[in-house]
Formats: C-alpha cells, sequence, structure tokens
C-alpha cells in the first residue's frame, strides 16, 4: 500500500496479480517510499519478464504450480487411469534395401526441413565447466558437436539439392535454443569459428528464460537468498523449446517458405546424423505427424521408454515415459517386477533419445491452440513424510518429448527404432559416475561418446565391404569400451549408406591399430590397406582414388587420468589423449581428377 505511489499503472497491475495469487509475502519486507526504490523497480522488471515468458503469465504458473503440487503431494501418479503396453513402429535395419530407401526419401526431404537444437542444458551430470556444444565429439580431428552438426546440416542440404530436378536453393535453417547458462558462450563459440560454414542469416539462437522457485505447497515464490528484492529462478526445462518456437514467428515463416518439417535433437549425440536420413525417410513415407527417434533401451537405463498408454475412457496415445516413471507405472499396474529386461536382453520399451520429426502444419495448427505450452510436473524433494515442507525450492518443468500428450486421437504419431551403434551415443555423464554403471550398461560419457562414433564407422564401412580388423577392449577411466580403429569422415563424404558403397571399391583392409581421417566430398577408397595412420584431404573440385598398401607408426591413445588437473578437461574426462606418433597425409587443393597409390 505505502508503496504504490512509486509504481507505474503496469507495475501496480503486476503486484495486484501477485497478491490475488498468495505472493503478498513478497512485499512484506518492504520499507518505506524512498528506501530502496531502484531496487523495487527492478523487482517489477523482473516480474514483468517472468509474467510474459510464460503462456498465460505468472497467475497461470502459479495456478498451474498448486495444482501439480497438490497432486504430488497427494501421490497422485500422472498416469492414472492409464494401462502402458508396448507399441509397435517402424524398425529399421541399417544398410538393407528398405533403409536405403528410406534414406533417400529422407535425402529429398531434407531441403523442406528446419532443424532445431536444445541446447540450453549446462550439464551438471558431465561435470564439465563449457557449454556441451564446444566439446569435442572425437579428439583424432577435434571437431566439436556444434561444429560436426552444422556441417551434418550443410551436407544433407547439398545432397538434398542434388537429389532434385532444376535449381534447388534450399538453405536449412537451424534453430539454437539457448538459456542465460549457454547463450553467450554458444554465440562466441558461433563466431569465433564463422558459423562453421553455415550463412549467419540460417542460424537463430533463441533463449529460454528460468522460472520462478516455489518455496511450499501453495506455491509462494522463493526470494533469492542474496538479493530480496529478487525472485528465485531455476530452469524449466527443454520442453520451452515448443512455447518460443511458436511466439517467435518462425514456424510460421518456415511454412511461407514451403518447408514441411521440423526436427529437434540435443546437444550431445555424435551418432545422431547417421540416423536422421532414414527417419526423416520414414516420416514422409508414412505420413506422421510425429516421429520419435528410438533405440533398444536397458531396463532402468536413464532415457524414457516409449509407451503406448491405454486409458480407461478407451483412448490410446504413444508417448515418451520417463525413466523415473515407467518402473512404478509398470509395478502399479500388473508388471510385479517393474521395468525389466525381456528374453532379448533389453526392456520392450524402445528408448526416447529425444530426437523428434514433426510434420509442420499439424504442429502449427496444434501450437495455435496451445501457444506452445505443454505438460508439466513438479518434482519437490520434501523434509519429510507429512509431504508439508520442501528441502530447498523447487519449480514446474517441462520436456520436448511430451508434445505428443496433448494431441487429438486423430494424430498420426509413431517412432523409429534403430541400433543403438548407430544412432545414439551421448554424453552426459561424469567419468566418477560412468566407471559405476553396471557392466553392460552404457557409460553415456565422453569417453564412450568417441568410441561409439569410431565404432559406427568401422561397422559401416564393414557393411560396405571392407575388411576391418575385430576391436580389442580397454579402460579408460574405469570404463571397459571396445577399441575400433579410429576412422572418421568429414559429414560431407557422405551422408547416407548408399554413397559409403558408392565411395568404397573393391579389397580395403584396415587393421585394428590404424587411423583414418577422410576430409573431403569426393575420396574414394579402392584397394586400399591401412596398417597405420592416413589423412585424406581434398576440396570440393577434387576427385580422389587412394588406393595401395600404407604403413607407419601411426597414431596411439595413451591413457590420462581425470583426476589429473594438468591436463585439458575436454581431455581428462574422456581418459585417453591421441599422440600422433606418424601418418601419411595427403592433400588436394586444386581441382581436377586424382589417383594416390602407395
Ligand atoms: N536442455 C535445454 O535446452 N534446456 C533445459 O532446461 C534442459 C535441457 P539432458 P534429460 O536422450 O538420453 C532427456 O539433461 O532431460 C537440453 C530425455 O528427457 O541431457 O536428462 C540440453 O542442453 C530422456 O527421455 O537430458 O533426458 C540437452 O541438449 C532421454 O531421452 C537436452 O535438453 C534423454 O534425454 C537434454 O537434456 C536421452
Amino acid at each position: 500500500q505505502r508503496n504504490l505511489g512509486i509504481l507505474s499503472s503496469e507495475e501496480i497491475g503486476l503486484a495486484m496479480m501477485l497478491l490475488r495469487e498468495g505472493q503478498k509475502h513478497l512485499f512484506d519486507h518492504w520499507p518505506e517510499p524512498g528506501v530502496d526504490d531502484k531496487r523495487k523497480k527492478g523487482f517489477f522488471d523482473q516480474v514483468a519478464q517472468l509474467n510474459a515468458n510464460y503462456p498465460g503469465g505468472l497467475a497461470s504458473y502459479i495456478q498451474n504450480a498448486r495444482k501439480l503440487l497438490a497432486d504430488s503431494k497427494a501421490g497422485k501418479n500422472p498416469y492414472d487411469g492409464f494401462t502402458p503396453s508396448v507399441p509397435t513402429g517402424e524398425v529399421l535395419t541399417f544398410g538393407n534395401d528398405n533403409f536405403m530407401m528410406l534414406e533417400e526419401a529422407g535425402v529429398r526431404e531434407a531441403r523442406r526441413a528446419a532443424f532445431v537444437l536444445v541446447a540450453g542444458g549446462l550439464g551438471e551430470r558431465l561435470g564439465y565447466k563449457g557449454i556441451k556444444l564446444a566439446l569435442p565429439s572425437e579428439t583424432t580431428t577435434g571437431r566439436c558437436f556444434l561444429q560436426h552438426y552444422i556441417e551434418s546440416i550443410l551436407a544433407l542440404q547439398e545432397a538434398s539439392c542434388r537429389l532434385v530436378q532444376g535449381q534447388c536453393e534450399a538453405e536449412i535453417p537451424l534453430v539454437i535454443m539457448t538459456s542465460d547458462d549457454t547463450h553467450e558462450s554458444t554465440l562466441l563459440l558461433l563466431e569465433s569459428n564463422y558459423y562453421f560454414g553455415m550463412k549467419t542469416t540460417q542460424v537463430k539462437l533463441i533463449k529460454q528464460e528460468k522460472v520462478a522457485c516455489l518455496t511450499d505447497n501453495d506455491a509462494r515464490f522463493a526470494l533469492d537468498l542474496n538479493d530480496k528484492y529478487k525472485i528465485q529462478t531455476k530452469p524449466h526445462g527443454h520442453g520451452d523449446v515448443h512455447a518460443l518456437l511458436y511466439s517467435s514467428g518462425l514456424l510460421n515463416s518456415w511454412q511461407s517458405a514451403g518447408l514441411k518439417w521440423v526436427l529437434f535433437f540435443q546437444d550431445t549425440n555424435g551418432l545422431l546424423f547417421k540416423a536422421i536420413p532414414a527417419s526423416l525417410g520414414v516420416s514422409s513415407t508414412k505420413g506422421y505427424h510425429v516421429n520419435s527417434l528410438a533405440v533398444p533401451r536397458k531396463a532402468k537405463e536413464a532415457m524414457g521408454g516409449i509407451t503406448k498408454l491405454t486409458h480407461t475412457d478407451g483412448s490410446e496415445i504413444v508417448t515418451n515415459v520417463e525413466y523415473n516413471q515407467l518402473d512404478p507405472l509398470l509395478r502399479a499396474t500388473g508388471h510385479a517386477d517393474g521395468d525389466v529386461n525381456c528374453e532379448t536382453g533389453f526392456s520392450p520399451f524402445p528408448g526416447n533419445i529425444n530426437q523428434l520429426i514433426l510434420d509442420l502444419g499439424p504442429y502449427i495448427k496444434e501450437l495455435s491452440k496451445t501457444q506452445g505450452a505443454i505438460a508439466e510436473f513438479v518434482n519437490p524433494k520434501y523434509k519429510d513424510s507429512t509431504k508439508t515442507s520442501f528441502k530447498s525450492s523447487t519449480r514446474l518443468e517441462c520436456m520436448m518429448q511430451d508434445y505428443p500428450k496433448s494431441l487429438p486421437p486423430s494424430a498420426k504419431v509413431g517412432f523409429s527404432v534403430m541400433d543403438k551403434w548407430l544412432a545414439y551415443a551421448p554424453v552426459k555423464n561424469k567419468p566418477e559416475d560412468a566407471s559405476k554403471v553396471p557392466k553392460g550398461n552404457p557409460y553415456h560419457s565422453a569417453t564412450s561418446g568417441e568410441m561409439a562414433i569410431y565404432k559406427a564407422n568401422c561397422l559401416i564401412l564393414r557393411k560396405a565391404g571392407v575388411h576391418i580388423a575385430d576391436p580389442v577392449t580397454d579402460i579408460f577411466n574405469g570404463q571397459e569400451v571396445e577399441l575400433w580403429p579410429c576412422i572418421t569422415w568429414s559429414p560431407k563424404w557422405t551422408s547416407t549408406f548408399r554413397d559409403v558403397k558408392r565411395k568404397v571399391g573393391e579389397c580395403c583392409s584396415i587393421s585394428q591399430r590404424s587411423s583414418m581421417i577422410i576430409n573431403g566430398q569426393n575420396i574414394f577408397l579402392d584397394g586400399l590397406s591401412l596398417d597405420g595412420a592416413l589423412v585424406v584431404n581434398a576440396n570440393d573440385q577434387a576427385e580422389v582414388k587412394v588406393t595401395g598398401y600404407v604403413q607407419n607408426k601411426g597414431w596411439a591413445l595413451e591413457h590420462v587420468d581425470y583426476k589429473d588437473i594438468s591436463i585439458p578437461e575436454e581431455t581428462r574426462i574422456r581418459g585417453f589423449k591421441v599422440c600422433k606418433i606418424e601418418q601419411l597425409e595427403i592433400n588436394y587443393a586444386d581441382p581436377g581428377k586424382f589417383c594416390f597409390k602407395s
């Protein structure tokens, strides 16, 4: 009351709304006018921002929070009334005719796609100080995740344009969702690397904002411990991406530009783009409005399970059920053992890798109804079983994969299951946690993420006819992994398996201790026998055939300990560094046709 005189009419409106919604405590300590007036104004700046950022404003946020907190206190299961069962989806087999047909369909569609990378998370579980997009996906080339993603999109863009008749000037848009934790570093990474070859106009950053923290079951906001004129805030989760895309107007501009697909992906999966063409092919051939990429999942693995949920009213949805909810849901519906592996050694519920492909038209239609708001949840840590007070403040959260939950039964929702070695190797866990993962379960560490790239490349080349020696096992940072030849290629070398087959000729062989980097579009391996390290660099106008016997001392992986702080963090979290002892490097900077014979 005493401070009304210093407030604008807009600020008074916000104050009244807060009072109506039970937030009087925020003002209890306010001194008389004339004291801290600037800070009081600052408080309303923050409130105005929190109000604008949430679909429906802060009043909705508080009301939603009260309801979810009451449900949580009552122990209400969000899946009450639903019976889970294993859904059927598209199961793809890498390299067969169907897979190659789908890849071609996907590449054709890629020119009508937009990519959305959610990269607002800081990755506390990984314990890495920088942004995860700046981490090398593998260390033979040092190509970071963002570079890999951008080059993969550009490669798809080119491949897509090559496939269609006539002039094609597609520029596939890339949107990166950042947060206060990642925005500046992401921008700096892009700017200091000339956007990794993408046009600056092709890339847009949208920043998600945090939401207000809640101190109790009445959803009263928590004040910042160091600033009594500031509300404590925390991240709202990757589900924010839908509301941000909607409010930015990007979706409509894409539709006007003739785009058809929106592909969502996460920050550290070095394999993902090997699975994109075929899964986009599934979306287009099946006419899916929503297509989630999935891989076989070990029971209790920290990835959501794609589940068919049948309601008592007969309605059905196929959606992700998060890993911490799948086990209780199964137990509550007659599966006494909960989330367990079946005879295949995997959970019968495919694992969600949070790569979603949405049909833009139905997506816009749905978002115009919801403004992008999707199902939220709350996860308070209670002090005791009375569930009346929290150990620390909580907030509402949301996940991007919950988008299908609000769709009408007529929506065509499907999923595509791929081999895990081909599609999924995220970098999420710090070495000390990864080393405690039960044997046989994935580590999801920087070590396993890098090894998975070499393994996938080797298996792809094997399938294309190259003789690749079997891997050996080794232990890095306490994690036992398969060590395949360290083979990498720039995304422009190939976007599809058919293209790999075209570029790999007869009688090639690669020994286990070998490393190879293929850096260029028109590099062909034919009769190559490699026992050591080989690097081939060629510009896009050079067509290079590499043949003969290459032998040298090669490269070795030297063990390093994650606790050794004299070593750069991005190296020590993987437990090894590449020692480049000897290699053959061949470079083709001029246009023309060349044959290199060793
Ligand atoms: N992210 C944001 O952009 N903003 C945020 O506020 C939070 C995260 P995590 P999570 O594929 O293995 C998901 O933390 O949430 C970005 C699925 O929910 O790595 O534990 C962040 O930058 C789960 O079903 O994953 O688990 C990152 O790019 C399963 O599929 C992305 O969101 C699991 O991923 C994911 O954030 C998985």
